[in-house]
């Protein structure tokens, strides 16, 4: 083995002529570990971004009319094209050094080691506590020197033949590409745990303030408290969910989302959430059903919604002629749109801040929805709101286009929650219970049929009000063999609901909901 003689120390690892490039793509792996490392910790722990503290900072020491130019070039997206600004000098810095590497491998340490401090202190200027600081930072600055020295050594082999070497490159590169891979997702994984946990403290913080109009409590009887019996209220957390979005919208700005009020309007107009909060709201308790229930579906919940009443924003904005449609806009792209008469006829129809008690949830359209009685969401309840429009009907909602009707109003339906489908009952007296809806009709009547018998009217519980569902129970004797129980609601206007079966395209699935029963001695 021959020493080089100008290498500046025989005992360490040359640089490899023929690998800068490798060196410089260990050097900018190693920093992708370092920020993907620290940003997972920082999401998984609630500790701080140390990137996000790094433009926060830049943010605030950009003179004013930078930052406002930054805003009006890049609109919102101003914040998430700076952390990519900084995630890209920290890549080419990364590169840079790298090449350095092989021959001074302590100053590119000295280097992480230091860009990470300066990350903690920008999160400590910007108000967050030293310690969990420290610790992000001290996890993507050992992280980054542990990628760096493992690829250096794939990089640089002065103890192999060229040939050796060539061998090496694919698995180097196979190394470096799957660390720079994982690299990108624990960054990603960690900015998502990161605007969760943001989110959460924003709602936590938000106090809904004491609607105009209360909604009455419910009048006792109204929940009849049976087992297996949808609740009257559907908790937050058991309520369906429909939407087109991959991941909930991160609405985490509150400042710099807005209601706008726009098109065929007098007075065109927006509102910050602040602004939006003090006006008058209402309480409403409403039943909100998808299109795409079938019978016997569990698409379908019952809410006390509380918002802004919709007419209050219309008058504002003034109906211009042709105003007819109202079309919600949200943040993610998606519309809806029903008669604008619609909502100044419900007096529940609103823009709704608050569900069940508290700010909506996420995954229900943080922080502004529409509620509509009566109408199926795809054409009304638009999460995520960020527009309402009013136009004609010559615009399409999102789902128009895509085989469902243009108009969407409820269909009556009623479910049997008990018994279970599958259960295997015992001989004797039996219940039979479920729930059924008319939202904007209300519910008269309910009746229950076992096999080809006749139809007997069940108990209805306390009506909460015509937009919601209405429990119902009643009992049979259940005899030895498989039985076959049918439902059947009649709405308040005393129509009843249609008997034959349809499916849920277009407008909404039609038929009288059955199950199968074995009953043994
Ligand atoms: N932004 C947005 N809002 C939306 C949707 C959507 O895909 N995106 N889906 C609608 C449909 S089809 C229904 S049934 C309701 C469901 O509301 P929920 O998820 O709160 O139950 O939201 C409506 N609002
Ligand atoms: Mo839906």
């Amino acid at each position: 083995m021959t020493v080089d003689p100008a290498g500046p120390d025989p005992a360490r690892p040359r640089a490899d002529p023929a690998s800068p490039g490798r060196a410089a793509a260990t050097g900018l792996v190693a920093v992708l570990s370092a920020l993907g490392s620290a940003e997972l910790v920082a999401g998984a722990v609630g500790a701080p971004s140390l990137v996000v503290a790094v433009g926060d900072t830049v943010i605030d020491r950009v003179p004013g009319p930078v930052e406002r130019a930054g805003i009006a070039v890049l609109g919102s997206g101003d914040k998430p094209a700076l952390v990519a600004g900084i995630v890209l000098i920290c890549a080419l810095l990364g590169a840079r050094l790298g090449r350095l590497a092989p021959r001074r491998p302590t100053l590119v340490a000295t280097g992480f080691v230091a860009a990470a401090a300066l990350g903690a202190a920008a999160a400590v200027g910007q108000g967050e506590a030293v310690a969990p600081a420290m610790g992000v930072a001290a996890v993507g600055a050992v992280t980054g020197v542990l990628v760096l020295r493992g690829l250096l050594r794939l990089a640089v082999r002065p103890d192999l033949p060229p040939s050796g070497r060539a061998l090496d490159r694919r698995r180097f590169l196979a190394v470096a590409g799957g660390t720079a891979v994982l690299a990108v997702l624990a960054g990603v994984g960690g900015s998502l745990l990161a605007s969760r946990d943001r989110l959460a403290d924003l709602r936590r913080a938000i106090r809904l303030p004491v609607p105009l109009r209360q909604a009455p409590p419910p009048p006792p009887g109204a929940d009849l408290d049976l087992p297996g019996v949808a609740p009257l209220f559907t908790p937050n957390e058991d309520f369906y969910r429909i939407d087109t979005a991959l991941r909930i919208p991160p609405v985490v700005d509150l400042a710099a989302w807005r209601l706008e009020v726009r098109g065929r309007v007098a007075r065109p107009f927006s509102l910050s959430y602040a602004e939006l909060m003090e006006l008058p709201q209402v309480e409403a308790d409403v039943t909100l059903v998808c299109v795409s229930n079938e019978v016997s579906g569990d698409l379908v919940g019952t809410a006390r919604w509380q918002g802004v009443p919709l007419p209050t924003l219309l008058e504002r904005a003034g109906l211009q002629p042709g105003a007819d449609q109202l079309l919600g806009r949200s943040v993610d792209g998606f519309s809806a749109g029903f008669p604008t008469r619609t909502a100044l006829e419900q007096a529940a129809a609103m823009v709704a801040v608050g569900m069940n008690g508290e700010p909506l949830p996420p995954e229900h359209g943080f922080p502004a929805r529409l509620v509509v009685p009566g109408l199926y969401g795809y054409v009304s309840a638009t999460k995520w709101l960020s527009v309402l429009e009013l136009t004609g009907w010559d615009v399409d909602g999102y789902w128009v286009p895509r085989g469902w009707a243009k108009r969407g109003p409820v269909k009556t339906q009623s479910r049997i929650d008990v018994p279970a489908v599958g259960t295997v009952l015992r001989a004797g007296r039996r219940p039979v219970a479920g729930v059924a809806w008319a939202p904007t009709r209300g519910i008269q009547r309910v009746e229950v049929r076992v096999d080809d018998g006749p139809w007997v009217g069940a108990e209805l519980a306390e009506a909460l009000g015509v937009d919601c569902w209405r429990q119902w129970s009643t009992s049979w004797e259940a005899t030895p063999g498989v039985h076959r129980i049918t439902a059947r609601a009649t709405d308040g206007r005393g129509r009843r609901q249609e008997e034959a079966r349809s499916p849920a395209a277009p407008d909404g699935a039609t038929g009288y909901p059955f199950l199968q029963v074995r009953v043994e001695p």
